[in-house]
């Protein structure tokens, strides 16, 4: 048996081009399937409206825990690999549609700060579309940087409303 599961991590899916809710399954499996990563728990998917850059088709997002034996760099690689097999190109507009989107939110309590992988994930406090999955499946997990729950973050979140829809076929 593969000796899986030193660190847990939080994994943030999104997708907006072609069958979304589809995409974001494939990646899921992808993941369950990549040596030394194990899928944990899986949050419902949700419909959301997009934030940052809004003349752009609505998101289906979701969150997962996986346990792995990967560092944060090598689970980066594999993710990027995934979003490429899945036809992602590099170039798009800054917040724009994608594919495929797998965006590394925790590592277990690890702060990186550096470079082109920040973890904690720089914006998640301020993503319903992130949060609302997130607290499905980790309300009480505390943000090392911040210090407060994802419950509470979720529930003190200023956005204007910016919708997040449970969606029904998964
Ligand atoms: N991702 C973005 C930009 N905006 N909006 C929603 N609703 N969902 C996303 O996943 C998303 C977004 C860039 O990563
Ligand atoms: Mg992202
Ligand atoms: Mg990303």
């Amino acid at each position: 048996m593969q000796s899986q599961g030193k660190h847990t991590a939080y994994i943030g899916l999104g997708s907006n081009v072609g069958d979304k809710a589809e995409n974001c399954r494939k990646g899921i499996a992808a993941i369950g399937e990549t040596e030394g990563c194990m899928v944990d728990a899986q949050s419902p998917l949700y419909e959301t409206e997009p934030v940052y850059l809004e003349s752009q088709d609505w998101f289906i997002n979701g969150v997962i825990r996986i346990r792995t034996e990967l560092e944060p760099e090598a689970l980066f690689a594999q993710f990027k690999a995934i979003e490429h097999a899945m036809g992602r190109r590099p170039g798009g507009a800054r917040f724009g549609p994608r594919i495929l989107d797998l965006d590394i939110l925790f590592y277990d309590d690890r702060i990186l700060r550096e470079g082109l992988l920040q973890i904690p994930h720089r914006y998640l406090h301020e993503r319903r579309f992130v949060l609302r999955p997130l607290c499905d499946i980790a309300p009480e997990l505390v943000h090392p940087v911040i210090g407060r729950n994802i419950e509470s973050l979720l529930s003190d979140l200023n956005d204007e409303g910016k919708k997040v829809v449970r969606y029904n076929l998964n």
